[in-house]
């Protein structure tokens, strides 16, 4: 369980004992920004929340519940709900096999390609292998492309993945272009009729120039139908500035949230969609096996937060 859920719980118990006054429900509200704001969600989106808040409190007939807690739940979950909500949210992995059964008969069928982008050891290569996984028991014949031609070892540990997993992957030379890479495996995907194309990229220590030009270059000369951003939900408020950062350069189609299993506190979760005006977050990182990515809904994960 993240700290938020628990700290929502705690939370939940102390105002189930107040009384519902005016002042308390303005200190429930505080309470909660402080939560909030203490599990990393971003202090914008707490200010939002709480903002919307109180203006709902202002309507809302307090009589009718029995306590504190459940009044500020009941107006608290809209409100979330609504703030963290994408503008479109989609399910990768169904949308990609509908999207194959369409073109099935034409001849000229192109691969699904997807862009995986994100700072130095966010989990981006451990994530395509999940996604490899997910696709190929999906029957999906994807081919892997391992464009990080920048840190030493990348070469091989794609290619230990792939060959666990059981699909194909073109290689390039250490410090080759990255984006001739990517463009080959298209090109080979294209020859053989394969479904899918993910390619991995290498990450910087820190957002930088050269990474975002070489991520531009990427996706210019690949046109994928999908660039997903990998953010690390450890690296807490930082993992929200990623997001918007590398949406306002490179637009994103969506955010993979790795490393939730690792004592992540979870704020990242109620952050970054707002701070990106709508990018969903897709799926969340739950360990190092391949199976341990779940797909996350933002409306489903608010429910139970509160529950
Ligand atoms: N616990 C946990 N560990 C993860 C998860 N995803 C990735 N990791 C671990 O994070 C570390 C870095 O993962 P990589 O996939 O190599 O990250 P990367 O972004 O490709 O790293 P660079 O290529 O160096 O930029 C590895 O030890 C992974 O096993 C996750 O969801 N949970
Ligand atoms: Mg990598």
């Amino acid at each position: 369980m993240s700290s938020l859920k628990k700290g929502v719980g705690s939370l939940k118990k102390k105002l189930s004992t107040y009384e519902i006054t005016e002042k308390n429900v303005q200190r429930a509200i505080r309470d909660f920004k402080r939560l909030l704001i203490a599990n990393d969600v971003s202090i914008e989106v707490a200010d939002a929340i709480t903002d919307d808040l109180v203006k709902k409190m202002k309507g809302t007939r307090t009589r009718r519940f029995s306590d504190l807690s459940k009044l500020l739940l009941e107006v608290a979950e809209p409100t979330l709900i609504k703030i963290i909500s994408p503008t479109k949210s989609f399910d990768l992995i169904e949308e990609i096999v509908e999207k194959r059964k369409e073109t099935e008969q034409s001849l000229t069928k192109k691969p699904i390609v997807i862009l995986l982008l994100g700072i130095n050891g966010t989990g981006k290569t451990t994530t395509i292998a999940k996604l490899a996984y997910l696709l190929k028991k999906k029957k999906m014949r994807v081919i892997l492309a391992a464009s990080d031609t920048f840190r030493s070892g990348a070469q091989e540990q794609l290619k230990i993945h792939a060959d666990k997993v059981g699909v194909k992957i073109i290689s390039g030379d250490y410090g080759s272009d990255s984006a001739a890479v990517a463009y080959d495996a298209i090109a080979h995907a294209k020859s053989k009729y394969a479904d899918v194309v993910i390619i991995d990229t290498s990450g910087r220590m820190a957002i930088n120039k050269d990474l975002m030009e070489e991520m531009k270059k990427i996706k210019r000369v690949t046109n994928p139908d999908y660039t997903i951003l990998v953010v690390d939900a450890l690296a807490g408020n930082d993992a929200t500035k990623q997001a918007s950062d590398f949406h306002a350069s490179i637009t994103l189609d969506g955010v993979i949230l790795s490393k939730m299993d690792a004592d992540a506190r979870g704020g990242a979760l109620i952050s970054v969609t707002h701070a990106t005006a709508g990018v969903p977050i897709l799926y969340i990182g739950t360990g190092q096996k391949y199976s341990n990515l779940e797909r996350f809904e933002s409306e489903e994960f608010i429910r139970k937060l509160l529950k």
